[in-house]
């Protein structure tokens, strides 16, 4: 699959950070340090409705974590899926009377339009489940062939106790999995399964849902985690940096993942790094496409908010905080973004350098951005108070800003 073009990432003065960042697995901070060229997997979109704040905050968080590698003079091999075909997707195609692949395409294009307007870098690889059907196949058989999987009514489920590390990506206990797994696509009530918490890696064909050929699974249609173990493994390898995605895919997505990989491959962990962004709300509640509370990204641009306002407004906010979105703190947003336009318009002002290094350690310091606007919004209050006569500081604050937080002034 195509992805979206890429905005330049302007060079920097001086000498990028190593990330600090929290792993949810060790629960607590590491530093990475990637090769020279790090690599990243970040779950993708099911397609089944636009880009809303959640979404674009989740992603807005990995953006940061290429961005700070990137100023560390890496490469960056980013890959991202799409959950092109799944239960919710063609539940939503079917209750509105459209044909599913359209579903997806339209949802997919429109996500792209709404990153390529927040200037969210795109993947090296952009996958979608579909596509990646001949490479999960293969899988399956090994982890059936390796006694890690069996059969259920024609539905191949994965065995949770075929891997001695269940359990220490999101350190949950039982009870807490059994409740998270039946509300996020889990069926801890089918009867006959060897555990409640067992995943499904292949779904029999159903009558009136697509189907592909499974090879000796039979007819039928991946399950979710596989798709992305498959998809991570192929373009990544094992023991990538970071995987990520919001909060609520620590369980069971990326536990599932993790044991999948395990069995496959005798290691542990998958990613050095399980980051998890924090779950953007709306009126109290947890924004979600099965809600229906939702502020789009789409629409807002239709309203003519600057996408850069959207993106000033996701900064403001630490990514692994919980945050409610209103209209404040768009408006917060929009108010600075004006300040620090009309701030960086002048030819001169006071010093930059402190402030590039001000926002390289916010960024590295598990991606701090509310401290890296906090630091800008002290050289604005400078420029505007007393102005400086530091020839180009403006361009340094702007390429900073553009390079680090992806915000183009
Ligand atoms: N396709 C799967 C991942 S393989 C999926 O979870 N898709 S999704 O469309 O439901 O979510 C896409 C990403 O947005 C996930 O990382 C998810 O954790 C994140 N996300 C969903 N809702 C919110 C929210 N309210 N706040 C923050 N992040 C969210
Ligand atoms: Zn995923």
């Amino acid at each position: 699959m195509y992805a979206w073009p890429a905005s330049e990432v302007p060079a920097l003065p001086g000498q990028g950070r190593d990330l600090r960042i929290h792993d949810t697995a060790t629960e607590g901070l590491v530093t990475l340090d990637p090769g020279p060229v790090a690599r990243i997997y970040v779950c993708g979109i099911t397609p089944y409705d636009a880009t809303h704040m959640g979404h674009a905050a989740t992603y807005n968080a990995f953006d940061l974590v290429q961005r700070v590698w990137l100023d560390t003079k890496r490469q960056v091999h980013y890959v991202q899926n799409v959950t092109d075909v799944d239960d919710p997707l063609l539940e939503r195609a079917q209750r509105d009377d459209i044909d599913w692949v359209a579903l997806a395409e339209k949802e997919t294009a429109l996500f792209r339009e709404d990153m390529t307007a927040l200037r969210m870098l795109p993947p090296r690889h952009y996958i979608g489940a579909v596509e990646a059907i001949p490479g999960i196949v293969p899988l399956v058989e090994r982890l059936r062939d390796a006694g890690a999987a069996y059969e259920l009514d024609g539905d191949i489920y994965f065995s949770v106790e075929s891997d001695p590390n269940f359990g220490k990506v999101s350190n949950l206990d039982a009870a807490a999995m059994r409740v998270l797994s039946a509300e996020r696509g889990g069926d801890p009530e089918r009867p006959g399964k060897k555990n409640p918490l067992d995943p499904m890696l292949w779904m029999a064909a159903r009558a009136g849902e697509p189907s592909w050929d499974g090879g000796s699974l039979g007819q039928g249609r991946p399950g979710w985690h596989i798709e992305c173990v498959a998809i991570a493994l192929d373009h990544l390898g094992m023991t990538f940096d970071v995987q990520g995605g919001g909060s609520d895919l620590a369980f069971p997505h990326h536990e599932m993942g993790a044991s999948h990989a395990q069995v496959l491959t005798g290691e542990f962990p998958m990613a050095k790094a399980y980051v998890h962004a924090g779950m953007v709300g709306l009126h109290g509640e947890k924004m979600s496409k099965s809600k229906g509370n939702l502020v789009f990204v789409s629409r807002l641009r239709r309203d003519g908010v600057d996408p850069a306002a959207i993106r000033l407004t996701l900064l403001a906010h630490h990514y692994r905080a919980d945050w409610e979105w209103t209209d404040q703190v768009l408006q917060d947003a929009v108010d600075r973004l004006g300040r620090w336009r009309a701030a960086v318009s002048r030819p001169d002002g006071p010093d930059a350098e402190a402030l590039v290094e001000e926002i390289r350690a916010a960024l590295a310091n598990d991606l701090d951005a509310p401290a890296a606007l906090a630091a800008v919004d002290r050289w604005v209050t400078r420029q505007d108070t007393e102005g400086g006569t530091d020839i180009g500081a403006p361009g340094v604050v702007s390429r900073a800003v553009d390079a680090l937080l992806g915000v183009a002034l």
